[in-house]
């Protein structure tokens, strides 16, 4: 008799495994034990004895790492369906963010909505995420521009990560924008970032790393690099949004303080390819908001790819530049868009999208991961970055745990 465990051991027979780097070449067997993968052996090879003491889950598919979108602004109030008009009528998203539209008008509806508020509004946008098979999301702040709203942002965003089956990490984006009372004082609200919001949001634990955003709308080098001396101050990991719409340098900046990525990147060059690569930063891509804002300058895939920069994907999920709530869309878009394969769309939004958050335990299929998993209803990998097809994935496993299927 097989001795009863406090944990059944749960098995996948003849699946199709990408690992998070690359297909593995033979359908493969998968176990599950509590919140680890306790063996990924090919079928062809075990012993089926092994077998008897286990539930068996299903057989056949194409089963990847719980996918990792590591850049999203998924807390906000309101919506922009009249700026998305606006800008079909020819307005740009500069000129709009100018006048104060933008991402302001997106920090107003913010700082007016509670903390419930946000988080009843937060939630089907990321439950949409966890049903394309996300197991682990980055949620930004950047809509409060206030100490107290930037916190409750953060707060928010801990508690999505508290109540739905997902793992949350935060950043905290306080220089996102310049908010209204500072006008004209754009230095001073980079004290107030690094004097009291960095330390604020560190002290209660809120921000598990600190970005910026580094552009001619936004923050200049010099100040976002200011944010940045702050947040290594309190041991906080760096992100910068840079070279979205024009080359500051932001991403070389970033390197050059080991940032964990740096993110957009349209206008980088190859002096920014270079510092990426010596720092060991993770360049993100983000094909959704160079869709959304009908760009034409796409990002030096080529260039990252001949450097050996590791490239992320995300969603960017935000109400202005991506109102789009989609993970396997962005993976075809990062190919149709970007010229990436699937497989690297796809380990972007798995190992590399771990890694741009630090957590490089994460996004891997292999013995001793984590078991957050995705089973789908797929002959291959490709297929996930091929077809937009809601409804393919079959079974989302997250600490072991059947939270789909
Ligand atoms: N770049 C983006 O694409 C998002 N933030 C940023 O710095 C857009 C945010 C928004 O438009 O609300
Ligand atoms: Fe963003």
């Amino acid at each position: 008799m097989p001795q009863p465990t406090t944990h059944p051991r749960l098995l996948w027979r003849d699946v199709t495994v990408f690992d998070g780097l690359e297909t593995l070449p033979e359908p493969m067997a998968v176990i599950v034990e509590g919140q680890q993968i306790a063996m990924l052996a090919p079928m062809h090879g075990v012993d089926a004895a092994m077998f008897d003491d286990c539930r068996e889950m299903a057989r056949g598919g194409v089963m990847t790492p719980g996918l990792v979108d590591c850049h999203t602004h998924l807390v906000f109030g309101g919506g922009r369906a009249e700026e998305f008009e606006a800008r079909l009528e020819g307005a740009s998203y500069e000129e709009i963010a100018r006048r104060g539209g933008g991402i302001l008008s997106t920090v107003s509806a913010t700082r007016a909505a509670s903390e419930e508020a946000l988080c009843e509004a937060a939630r089907p946008r990321l439950q949409a995420l966890i049903d394309d098979g996300v197991t682990t999301v980055e949620i930004k702040s950047g809509y409060g521009l206030s100490v107290a709203d930037e916190l409750k942002m953060l707060r928010v965003a801990r508690r999505l990560g508290e109540t739905l089956p997902v793992r949350v990490v935060t950043t905290l984006l306080g220089a996102h924008a310049l908010p209204p009372e500072y006008q004209g004082n754009s230095d001073g609200y980079i004290d107030l970032i690094c004097e009291e919001m960095i330390p604020a949001a560190a002290a209660e634990g809120l921000a598990d790393a600190v970005d910026v955003f580094c552009e001619t709308i936004a923050f200049s080098v010099a100040q976002c690099e200011r944010v940045f001396r702050a947040a290594e101050a309190h041991g906080l990991p760096l992100k910068a949004h840079a070279e979205q719409l024009s080359n500051l340098g932001g991403s070389a900046m970033a390197a050059r303080h080991g940032a964990l990525s740096a993110d957009h990147i349209e206008y980088l060059d190859q002096a920014g390819i270079e510092a990426l690569r010596e720092a060991g930063s993770v360049a993100v891509i983000l094909p959704g908001a160079f869709h959304t804002l009908r760009e034409t300058q796409a990002p030096p895939i080529a260039a990252l790819r001949e450097a050996g920069v590791p490239m992320a994907v995300a969603t960017d999920a935000n109400p202005g530049s991506s109102p789009l709530f989609m993970p396997t869309l962005m993976l075809n878009l990062a190919c149709t868009l970007f010229r990436l394969t699937p497989r690297e769309a796809l380990a972007g939004m798995t190992a590399y999208g771990a890694q741009a958050l630090g957590l490089g335990q994460y996004g891997r299929l292999r013995e001793g991961a984590p078991a957050d998993l995705c089973l789908w209803h797929l002959d291959s990998p490709a297929e996930l970055a091929y077809a937009v097809q809601p409804g393919r994935l079959q079974q989302r496993l997250f600490k072991g745990e059947l939270t789909h299927g």
